[in-house]
């Protein structure tokens, strides 16, 4: 899922793809970098972000998305607005992404089980204005367990709200409401999260906790368009623990993780039929 931040202020991308032209163009750059999904996002979610009003976010995503959906692009709108949903969905979206998981809008599971359209219900517990005040698992089995708990909390709304089950897709929310250890603990035991039964949808790329990561001797984060090289180790970890899908900046690199994981795969198979024919 390749992303295109419709937005002034988004951390990673912000002012680069504002206007619908300079959108367009970069969606159409993802595709021919091997994208699957576009995802169109009008509102910046980066930790103290304020949000758009509706009408802006509207004029922000509608034109891109119903541009690159005549195109042909799979798209899915990056919204926790039902309103906006609505449109996107309108305007020739297949996908709602919603970083709420259906908590900052009333109306977005009804919205989304009425239009029967799939759903990426990410954890979330707070607006980016004040999140990092919620960044505190202490209860047992810590990060994992938690964010497991809640996010079956979020599928059981979801069912009761009408959406189908084979239309749910889950995201941890890697920097939402959490720390670099928190995103860390995640990555590295996403079995729980999956053993919910719904296809995982992962978004790691160029966020803070891989900045910190590779931060300089002076102890300066690494510049957020540096970190791909470090973000497709993280995208071949996430393929053989058999995530659903990742989201990411760089599609190129991505892709370019993947083949490698899937190539392993191949002459792994391979070599152990090999063997066994042989024993
Ligand atoms: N992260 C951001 C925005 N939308 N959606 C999902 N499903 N998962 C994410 O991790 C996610 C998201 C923020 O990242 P950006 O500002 O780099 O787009």
């Amino acid at each position: 899922m390749g992303v295109v931040n419709v937005t002034p202020d988004s951390f990673s991308d912000g002012g680069r793809f504002l206007s619908t032209d300079a959108a367009v163009a970069h969606g159409h750059r993802l595709l021919a970098d091997g994208a699957d999904i576009l995802d169109i996002g009008g509102e910046s979610t980066r930790p103290g972000a304020t949000r758009p009003v509706v009408s802006e976010e509207l004029d922000r995503v509608v034109p891109v998305i119903r541009e690159l959906a005549a195109a042909g692009a799979v798209v899915s709108v990056d919204t926790m607005r039902a309103e906006v949903a609505e449109a996107a969905l309108e305007a020739g979206a297949t996908l709602v992404n919603d970083v709420s998981g259906g908590l900052a809008d009333p109306r977005m599971l009804p919205a989304v089980a009425a239009a029967g359209a799939p759903y990426v219900a990410m954890h979330w517990r707070a607006h980016s204005d004040h999140m990092t005040d919620f960044a505190t698992y202490d209860g047992p089995g810590g990060v994992v367990a938690t964010v497991r708990d809640e996010l079956a909390a979020r599928v059981d709304a979801m069912l009761a709200a009408g959406i189908a089950a084979d239309r749910i897709v889950l995201d941890p929310g890697l920097g939402f409401a959490k720390r670099g250890e928190h995103n860390w603990q995640l990555l590295a035991d996403l079995a729980p999260l999956q053993e919910l039964g719904f296809p995982l949808l992962v978004g790691a790329s160029r966020k803070s906790f891989l900045g910190t990561l590779l931060s300089g001797p002076d102890g300066s984060p690494r510049a957020v368009e540096e970190r791909e090289h470090a973000h497709a180790a993280v995208s071949a970890h996430l393929a053989r623990a058999g995530v659903w899908g990742l989201r990411v900046h760089d599609v190129r690199a991505t892709r370019d993780a993947l083949a490698v994981t899937a190539a392993l795969a191949r002459h792994t198979t391979a070599e152990r039929s090999r063997q066994r024919s042989e024993a």
